[in-house]
């Protein structure tokens, strides 16, 4: 790696003024840390969350803004992190499933990365920011897109040897279903914490040689299997976790498709309530351990002068339930599977504040490239959230648009609004969040609501459309989904 930053330091030189001149501008502007967890929700210190101990995540929180409301385009890794990566909904990168590589589909697209890149920064990965399976390609480049990156790390460790230890709902598969392990051994010796010792060691490299970069560190915890040391299950007893519950006849109160989405993986539906509390104990194990890891990232920030001129974004690629609806994992329009944890901090950020704006993650790529100084590309649909950053009560949005399969969800300060089907054909569903913020009471056929109904299906309507435009300069491909999951229909210009 010494090696590899010495030869592009010299190339850089050697080519002269063009990569010297804009060597020279960035060393005026911030570094990038991107720091994104697998399948974390807002179980979190800072959020609120009464057990999860997370004191690094919520560290930076305090010196930073903390978004409340900031939402993925759609609930799973494939699509969310395409989407991110490229600042476009997924009816733009026509990335709606798993195990694709973007350019099949955005062959010529500019990602976040690679737009720092062309800006002189070098451009890193450690771990998973693409799709990955997880655990099976652990130690890969999974579903990478090298021409995102300069130099990337793929961590394995002794998470993925010890896997035969692994307690598994479904025996012998780990990543699509619930399963844990509380480890012996270190942190350093788990795949999350080989990319932070990585990190740090990238960073005094960075620090020494006076490199500007934009690192993106993936890590694979909380994802399942729930692996994290002992230490982290022993800090979250069992006996304080309780198991969320449904009412008797609930699952008959939501549209099919809704209903579909919180009862399709069998073995975990009516999970025994034992079973249950030692799975939420590894997920919130996972979530402390991952907290640990960014800990050492952030330290060795501090370590290396770094802090003051770097932005750090931390977030995760989609929320996650469990239990609740009586669901376990993703793939849902509820807001536990939508709403993802957002921190922002560095130079220029207000310190310890809550954004009164929502935001989606489409926002990354526009607010990164808006901090650095950075163009944002015209095709990019995100907005910058750089004005409600630098005062955190402007209001940069104020909805959020999800979508699964043929469903899509607009989230507003006070309502949900999710139509499953062209024009809501296969069921609506309404929640009010400032009655119902478990949103368990679907409101879309109560006559008293059919005003609001209206407005919010015009809403969705509007940003549908516009998050199907097909964006300036990019090239599309479209070809059939191997997966045969419904897709939406592009919607008639109203
Ligand atoms: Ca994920």
């Amino acid at each position: 790696m010494i090696h590899l930053l010495r030869h592009w330091a010299a190339l850089t030189v050697c080519l002269g003024y063009a990569l010297n001149s804009s060597s020279f501008a960035v060393a005026e502007r911030p570094n990038v840390l991107f720091v994104i967890c697998d399948d974390l929700n807002c179980d979190i210190g800072c959020y609120g969350h009464p057990l999860v101990q997370t004191p690094n995540i919520d560290r930076l929180a305090q010196r930073g803004v903390r978004f409340e409301q900031a939402h993925c385009q759609y609930p799973l890794c494939g699509p969310s992190r395409a989407s991110f990566m490229t600042g476009l909904y997924p009816d733009q990168t026509l990335v709606r499933r798993n195990a694709i590589y973007i350019r099949e589909h955005v062959p010529n697209v500019n990602t976040m990365s690679q737009h720092f890149r062309d800006a002189g920064y070098f451009a890193t990965r450690i771990g998973k920011i693409y799709h990955y399976n997880v655990p099976k390609h652990i130690g890969t480049s999974g579903h990478d897109d090298p021409y995102s990156w300069n130099y990337t790390i793929n961590p394995r460790g002794r998470d993925k040897t010890d896997e035969g230890q692994i307690f598994s709902l479904r025996p012998g598969t780990f990543g699509a279903t619930l399963s844990w392990l509380a480890a012996e051994g270190t942190d350093e010796e788990q795949t999350d914490g080989i990319a932070a010792t990585e990190a740090d060691r990238l960073l005094s490299q960075f620090a020494k040689e006076d490199i500007p970069f934009f690192m993106a560190v993936g890590l694979y915890r909380p994802h399942t299997p729930f692996v994290a040391p002992k230490s982290y299950f022993d800090a979250h007893p069992r006996g304080d976790i309780s198991v969320p519950t449904v009412p008797e006849g609930y699952l008959d109160s939501l549209p099919v498709p809704a209903r579909k989405s919180v009862t399709r993986r069998k073995e975990e539906r009516n999970l025994d309530t034992k079973l249950a509390k030692q799975a939420i104990q590894a997920y919130y194990a996972s979530i402390s351990f991952a907290d640990a890891q960014i800990g050492r990232i952030l330290e060795s920030l501090d370590r290396n002068g770094l802090t003051e001129n770097t932005i750090v974004l931390f977030t995760s690629d989609h929320g996650y339930h469990m239990g609740e609806h009586g669901h376990y994992q993703k793939t849902t329009l509820f807001e536990n599977a939508t709403r993802v944890p957002l921190v922002i901090a560095g130079p220029g950020v207000a310190k310890g504040s809550v954004a009164k704006s929502m935001a989606e993650m489409v926002d990354y790529y526009p607010t990164l490239a808006d901090l650095a100084g950075l163009t944002i590309p015209k095709f990019v649909s995100g907005v910058s959230l750089k004005a409600t950053l630098v005062d955190p009560t402007v209001v940069t949005r104020s909805s959020a648009l999800s979508q699964y399969n043929e469903g899509y969800s607009i989230r507003t300060k006070r309502f949900r609004y999710t139509e499953w089907g062209e024009a809501g054909q296969g069921g609506r569903e309404l929640y009010d969040h400032q009655h119902d913020a478990n949103e368990m009471h679907n409101l879309a056929e109560d006559p008293a609501m059919e005003q609001t109904c209206s407005e919010l299906a015009r809403l969705l309507h509007r940003r549908i459309l516009s998050a199907q435009q097909p964006p300036p300069g990019i090239q599309q491909i479209q070809f059939e989904n191997r997966r045969r999951v419904p897709q939406p229909q592009p919607r008639p210009r109203r």
